[in-house]
């Protein structure tokens, strides 16, 4: 569905505008993060600019948009695959609904660490996810991480499932992880990103998850502070493209493209686990209260999820060669 705010950034887009300054024309990209500027999703995507502009001697660059300032994740989807916005940083979970096999990587507990996700997610299989997102106008560039994502609420720390059951969770836009709050007991109350901070100050939701840079940045600790370490999802964060300014690029700049956005997996990472860090020692020093969590019980509650949403050979498929992997 075309919105309004599609419309006006149609009108006002410069899409690979080629401006004529000089001889060379400038390609300029758009590109989309809902997160703060010096966010490691973010800085990776600078970094790409920069290896762009060294490699094409300045033909190519992106202009990255921070903030949510081109719109919440599920409407710069849209955008994405229409060309509005060239690239889009964007969770794995927002994608769900549309691309079957891009819940797979955010299902609960399908990795045991974060070492497995990234040898499954840096392989074959990972490659052949970002494979479907062509089927849907995108092209799947790279993975990065998301570290692990956990529960937090204002009421209490959460031990068990049925410490959850009643509670008002905030998730992403995806049925998946509506079914996986519902199979704890909890309500599931699917919400913008920039909508959760006043939802949890109102009491409008108890708590929401997700991992520890996204849990400071947005401030989510002042106003629920018990975060509870259920470890449930390391739901990777993907770049994809859009097909149609793909397309447009020469056969050259597009393998430019590919390996830059492939080598600046190494350089976000590295941002990743310093900002993992950073993030936990800033919560806990502004008051949040942290809890381990016998994961035993939370993994059992999550047979409903695995089997409503694998049910496709296909789907199963992928779920077996990724436990497969040591
Ligand atoms: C963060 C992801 C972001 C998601 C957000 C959310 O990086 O892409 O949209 O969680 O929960 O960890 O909406």
């Amino acid at each position: 569905m075309l919105t309004k705010r599609m419309f006006s950034a149609l009108a006002g887009a410069a899409i690979l505008a080629a401006a004529t300054t000089g001889a060379a024309a400038q390609t300029v990209l758009r590109s989309t993060d809902i997160h703060p500027t010096d966010y490691p999703t973010v800085e990776a995507v600078r970094h790409i600019s920069k290896l762009l502009e060294e490699r094409t001697k300045g033909r190519i660059k992106i202009n990255v948009f921070h903030s949510a300032q081109l719109g919440n994740e599920k409407d710069t989807i849209e955008q994405t695959r229409f060309g509005v916005i060239d690239l889009n940083r964007i969770n794995m979970a927002p994608f769900n609904n549309l691309i079957p096999a891009t819940n797979v990587p955010s299902l609960p507990f399908i990795f045991r660490s974060v070492e497995h996700m990234r040898k499954v997610m840096d392989g074959p299989i990972g490659d052949s996810i970002l494979k479907e997102f062509e089927k849907h106008d995108l092209v799947g560039l790279a993975f990065y991480d998301s570290g692990s994502r956990s529960f937090y609420n204002s009421k209490r720390p959460i031990n068990t499932p049925a410490d959850m059951k009643g509670m008002k969770i905030r998730v992403q836009q995806s049925d998946m992880f509506v079914a996986l709050v519902s199979a704890l007991g909890a309500n599931a109350t699917p919400m913008a990103f920039g909508e959760v901070y006043s939802a949890l100050q109102t009491g409008v939701i108890d708590g929401a998850e997700n991992n520890w840079p996204s849990y400071e940045s947005t401030k989510h600790f002042e106003v629920s502070k018990f975060y509870s370490l259920t470890e449930h999802s390391l739901s990777p964060e993907v770049l994809v493209m859009s097909k149609r300014s793909f397309d447009k690029l020469s056969k050259e700049d597009q393998e430019i493209m590919k390996a830059a956005a492939k080598e600046s997996v190494a350089k976000m990472r590295e941002l990743w686990d310093a900002r993992e860090k950073a993030s936990e020692a800033k919560v806990k020093a502004g008051g949040a209260v942290i809890n381990a969590v016998e994961k035993q019980p939370f993994i059992d509650a999550m047979k409903p999820v695995y089997d409503r949403f694998v049910t496709d050979p296909a789907l199963k498929d992928l779920v077996a060669k990724i436990q497969a992997v040591k």
